[in-house]
Formats: structure tokens, sequence, C-alpha cells
């Protein structure tokens, strides 16, 4: 079992998704646990602000210390175990190896980041700092979806069956991917490659091999 707390202000963002589909199968099998915490009940004042100007000026708004502590403590406080990920564009860029980590550790609480960013102090927070890649989005939920998606996947018995995460190379660390068809066997006049009609598995293996990539290499 894995449970990922979420802490963002737009859990109508977040929610639909990991009630979808294989993120809904693995909390149903039990693999899996999503909570959320609404940052706003930690917030500041009579308005529960969470966010102020940077010192120094410029553009925007910054989240706080004190919400984020606060949320973040207030799950401590029952785990304390629980490791902290922070979504950030200058982060760790994410890949395969660090999602099969992640699959090692039982509780995780994502900070989901939003306005122009957050007072530099959250960072005592945090365990792992996290980007999914060389762009800029405007929030960390996108982020934290896909972080959740790529461990959750990689959990024995979500995917089940033969074709699972566990029987493909995909758990062997290679993470290899080739080409997939089903029918029918002629579309428009492209045809599925004729090695996959012969029923012979060792040729499909050998056919299989030679057009696989890499899982970041595609
Ligand atoms: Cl983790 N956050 C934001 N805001 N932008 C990103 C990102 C994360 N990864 C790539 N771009």
């Amino acid at each position: 079992m894995i449970k990922f707390t979420i802490i963002t202000l737009f859990k109508e963002a977040v929610e639909p998704y990991l009630k979808s589909s294989m993120m809904e199968k693995a909390v149903q099998k039990g693999l899996a646990e999503f909570s959320f915490v609404n940052l706003r009940d930690f917030g500041l004042g009579p308005h529960k602000s969470v966010d102020d100007t940077p010192y120094g000026g410029g553009d925007g708004m910054v989240f706080r210390c004190e919400p984020v502590f606060a949320a973040v403590e207030s799950i401590k406080a029952k785990d304390p175990d629980a490791k902290v990920i922070l979504p950030t564009p200058v982060g760790e860029i994410w890949n395969q190896e660090m999602a099969r980590e992640f699959t090692k550790n039982s509780h995780y609480i994502i900070i989901c980041p939003h306005y122009e960013g957050y007072d530099e102090r959250i960072l005592q927070l945090v365990d792992y700092k996290v980007s999914l890649g060389k762009y800029v989005l405007t929030g960390g939920e996108l982020p934290a979806l896909i972080i959740v998606d790529s461990v959750v996947r990689l959990i024995p018995g979500v995917l089940g069956g033969e074709t699972s995460a566990e029987i493909e190379s995909f758990s062997e660390g290679d993470n290899l991917e080739y080409p997939q068809y089903t029918r029918p066997e002629d579309f428009r006049g492209m045809k599925v490659p004729e090695v996959l009609l012969s029923g012979n598995h060792g040729e499909i293996a050998k056919w299989r091999e030679a057009h696989s990539k890499k899982v970041g290499t595609i």
C-alpha cells in the first residue's frame, strides 16, 4: 500500500484523474490511497491568505511559509516517516528509475506550489524537488499527477494480468517499448507486420527486441 497526500488549493483539478481508470483500480484493490489537504485551511487571517508579495519586489505572489509548514506538520504529526515531494521546475528531472525508487516508501506528501513560486524556506520541509522537464507550468498539480501515476502503475498488482508492468520489460529496469498492433490486419492499406501474425513466438520475440526502444529515448 502506497499513500499520497496532496497539498493543493485546487483539489478539483487533481481528484478526477485519481478517481479514474488505473488509479481508481489501484485504490479499489487496496494498493494505493490518495488524500488531499487544502492549503487554504492553514491560511492566515480572516481571508485565509496563503501567499504574499515577494521581498525585493517583482511580479506576482509567493507561497508563504506558515501555511505550508502547518499543512505538512499536520500530516507528519500522524506519520513522521512521510516523505515530502515539491514539484518545481528547478528540481531533478523525473525519470523511470526515480519512479521505481519511489515505490519503496509508503507515504508521500506532495506540495503543489502555485502563483509565482514559494518562499525558499519551505525547502526545509522537502525531501525531493522534482521537475517534469525543461518548460514551466502554472502549478504543481499536473506534475503531482504525473509523479503519482508513474509510481502507482509500478506497484505489483496495479496493472494486473500477464501483460503487466511486472511481466513486461518495464520492470527489469531496461524499460523497453515495442510497436503493437491489434485488429484489423489491414487498415486502409496499412498492414500489420507479417511476423506478428505468424504464431512463431521465437520470431515474434526477436522482432520485438529488434524494434524496442528504451523509455526516454522515444
Ligand atoms: Cl514540477 N512545476 C512547474 N510549475 N513547472 C514545471 C515543472 C514543475 N516541471 C516542469 N515544468
